[in-house]
């Protein structure tokens, strides 16, 4: 099992897609209002101010009237206020969290009654199989909110690849959130937040290990790192044990000493240059992009 497997390597994962359990889920949402996390409000910013300029890319590039794709749709909420802008045909929210997204979709359908709504619950990052009702052409994708970025660079471009071929995602175009590299402090700061919900967001994987693994972890022996890998451009997250402890699930255990950590997630930091150059290298042309006054998030429109 992938979970005993990440515990038992030398240098010990959890993969961040375990982050999101209710509760977590939850705490994902407190983060993204947190004054020093910055991503969401920015991305949104740029949205609010360049919304019209997205329609006017799509029409020239030919594309009217999109199948509008949402990867990790969440509670459609900033596909909800591109929708009048872009007019889809169809609206695809894709996320893995099936119940919420079943609730989400109605919203939509509430507030556009006449938008053809396909909900597909699925974990995309493992492969695109859409199924048959989603139309093949002009299709559109929406990734926003920087999740990408929680991809390595060489897995974000074996991503960004799967979409833009014609067997596979059949992408027209991409409209992708990115969070840009800047100072360390501001960062840092963004995943290791003053009323430590972000800390609490780290150790509630724990829990849900617990609950998936059967595993005994106690949160109380853990603290949370987030510190800025500027060789690798990428915030790291890791838990680190306070002291020498053991862990035991059915079947196996990992000892840890005191300071030995668990990393949990990447959150990798693009410049303007080097998400397009690899936009490229996955097979986009013709990329435009938006960012906010201070230069912190970008969105870009990639033609496929
Ligand atoms: C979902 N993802 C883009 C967030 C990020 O910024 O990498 C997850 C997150 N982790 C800690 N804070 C937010």
């Amino acid at each position: 099992m992938e979970l005993a497997e990440g515990l038992n390597a030398v240098s010990a994962t959890v993969a961040p897609k375990y982050f999101y359990d209710t509760l977590g889920s939850q705490l994902f949402e407190a983060i993204t209002r947190l004054d020093e996390y910055y991503p969401t409000r920015t991305e949104a910013g740029i949205f609010d101010a360049a919304s019209g300029d997205f329609a006017a890319t799509l029409a020239g590039a030919g594309i009217g009237h999109p199948c509008l794709i949402d990867l990790g749709a969440g509670s459609c909420a900033k596909a909800t206020r591109l929708i009048p802008h872009l007019q889809p045909r169809q609206y695809v929210p894709v996320d893995i969290s099936v119940d919420f997204l079943r609730e989400a979709a109605e919203q939509v359908q509430s507030t556009f009654p006449a938008l053809d709504i396909v909900g597909v619950g699925m974990d995309f990052s493992a492969g695109l199989a859409l199924p048959p009702q989603v139309q093949r052409d002009n299709r559109v994708f929406f990734y926003p909110g920087s999740s990408l970025g929680n991809f390595s660079p060489a897995e974000a471009q074996a991503f960004l690849q799967r979409l833009a071929d014609p067997a596979q995602g059949a992408a027209r175009g991409l409209l992708l959130g990115i969070d840009l590299v800047k100072d360390k402090a501001t960062l840092e700061a963004a995943y290791d937040d003053s009323l430590g919900v972000t800390a609490a967001f780290n150790k509630n994987v724990l829990r849900h290990v617990n609950t998936l693994l059967g595993s005994d972890f106690d949160v109380h022996q853990w603290r949370h790192i987030a510190l800025f890998n500027e060789a690798e451009s990428r915030i790291e997250m890791h838990l680190q044990a306070l002291h020498n402890l053991t862990v035991r699930w059915p079947g196996g255990e990992r000892r840890f000493r005191g300071g030995e950590r668990i990393h949990t997630e990447s959150s990798c930091k693009y410049t303007v240059a080097s998400m397009s150059a690899l936009l490229r290298r996955a097979g986009f042309k013709q990329i435009s992009y938006w960012t906010d006054p201070k230069d912190w998030f970008a969105v870009f429109w990639a033609a496929a």
